[in-house]
């Protein structure tokens, strides 16, 4: 620390500055107490809605006591950076059932690694002012609870369909973290919620996974269903799941705060190969290879080629019935995966059924 007291009050009006210039769209500063959001992670975990993801429930109050994951934490600088891509169409891609729907997010580079070294440089530039200070940055990256620090740290309201929501920024945006032991002045939370009585999100959801305003039972959610689910997607959603192959963005497409979102302009956060617009014939033709060299870098690689093309299989199954969707799923039907091939057997069903 330097010798002279630092103010800082006016520390962290530069922390927001450089935040802006690192590519941040808003940076605050919270407090690490997060008991109700505890409270309501705990309910959630307890009725089973995080599924398969076992690293939610694992350890325990590190989630939610800041200083358990790195000793010392006083304060967390909370940070937002949008990623809608500009010249996009997602409304379009969804009503049409011959292309894939990938969701926003996952459309260009993964943005673990771009937020996290900005953060890291954010707070390299905070070591550079006023010497070392304890940190670390976080994306996702570690047992977090990222939406409760947003909104304790101003950044905006937990919605209905919990997604962290700006008035003027809307939800399309990624969340990231520092934890640091310096004492900064923290800034207000945000305590008023606008969804009012708006349940659009609550009633578009293709799979009805917003089992109430602010609980996701991610059981049901397309999002875990094509990402984190490892094993065969349960009949009932499949039909529901449309063409969206890779997450899904309905909860937020429907959101009226979303008029105010705005695009990225992020190299990383643009769509690459094609994705933000290909049809699903093309996707299910790629080899493992074309997958692996596509995907380099993306989100979309962490799933695996098995889990890509049982998804693809689905939408194929909801597309409409052309002999070139019917061939498609022929060549798979001996797919080395047996997953593959129920898929493919379940798509092929859903076409023998519609021309009965
Ligand atoms: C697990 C997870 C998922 C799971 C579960 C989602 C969920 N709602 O929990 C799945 C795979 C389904 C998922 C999907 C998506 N995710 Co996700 N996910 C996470 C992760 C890793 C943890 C979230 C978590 O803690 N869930 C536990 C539950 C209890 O928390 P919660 O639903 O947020 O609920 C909070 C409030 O709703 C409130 N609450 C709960 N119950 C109640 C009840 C009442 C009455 C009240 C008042 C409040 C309340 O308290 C909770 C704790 O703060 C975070 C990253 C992180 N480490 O935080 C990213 C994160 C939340 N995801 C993110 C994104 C972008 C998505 C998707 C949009 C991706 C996509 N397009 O497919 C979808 C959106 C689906 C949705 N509506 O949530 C972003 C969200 C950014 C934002 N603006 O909010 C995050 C923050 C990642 C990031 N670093 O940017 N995700």
């Amino acid at each position: 620390m330097n010798p002279t007291a630092p103010d800082f009050h006016d520390f962290a009006d530069r922390i927001r500055q450089w935040g802006r210039e690192l590519g941040f769209q808003h940076v605050a500063i919270t407090d690490t107490e997060l008991t109700e959001h505890a409270t309501h992670l705990q309910t959630w975990l307890a009725d089973d809605y995080h599924g398969e993801m076992k690293w939610m429930a694992q350890h325990g109050a590190m989630r939610w006591q800041p200083d358990q994951l790195l000793p010392g934490t006083q304060r967390v600088i909370s940070a937002r950076m949008d990623y809608l891509p500009p010249d996009d169409e997602p409304e379009a891609i969804l009503a049409d059932a011959n292309k894939a729907y990938i969701s926003r997010y996952a459309l260009g580079r993964d943005y673990h690694k771009l937020m996290r070294k900005r953060l890291a440089q954010l707070a390299e530039r905070i070591n550079s002012e006023i010497g070392t200070h304890n940190f670390r940055a976080l994306v996702d990256s570690a047992p977090v609870l990222e939406r409760g620090l947003a909104q304790k740290a101003g950044l905006g309201w937990i919605g209905k369909n919990t997604m962290l929501i700006n008035s003027k920024a809307g939800s399309w945006f990624f969340l990231g973290e520092i934890y640091t032991d310096l004492p900064l002045p923290i800034d207000a939370p945000q305590i008023t919620e606008h969804c009012g009585s708006c349940s659009a999100c609550i009633d578009i959801c293709p799979t009805q996974a917003i089992v109430g305003p602010n609980r996701v039972d991610a059981r049901r959610c397309i999002s875990y269903l094509t990402i984190e689910l490892s094993g065969s997607i349960p009949e009932e959603f499949r039909k529901p799941m449309g063409n969206r192959i890779y997450g899904c963005d309905d909860c937020q497409l429907v959101c009226p705060w979303n008029k105010f979102a705005k695009l990225s302009a992020e190299p990383d956060f643009q769509s690459r190969h094609s994705l933000s617009d290909i049809g699903l014939i093309e996707l299910f033709g790629w080899s493992e290879e074309e997958f692996l060299e596509k995907t380099a870098g993306s989100a979309i690689r962490r799933i695996g080629y098995e889990r890509w093309l049982r998804n693809i299989a689905v939408a194929l199954g909801n597309a409409p019935s052309t002999s070139a969707t019917i061939a498609a799923l022929q060549a798979r039907t001996c797919d080395a995966s047996e997953l593959v091939q129920e898929h493919v057997a379940w798509a092929l069903a859903q076409h023998i059924r519609k021309a009965q």
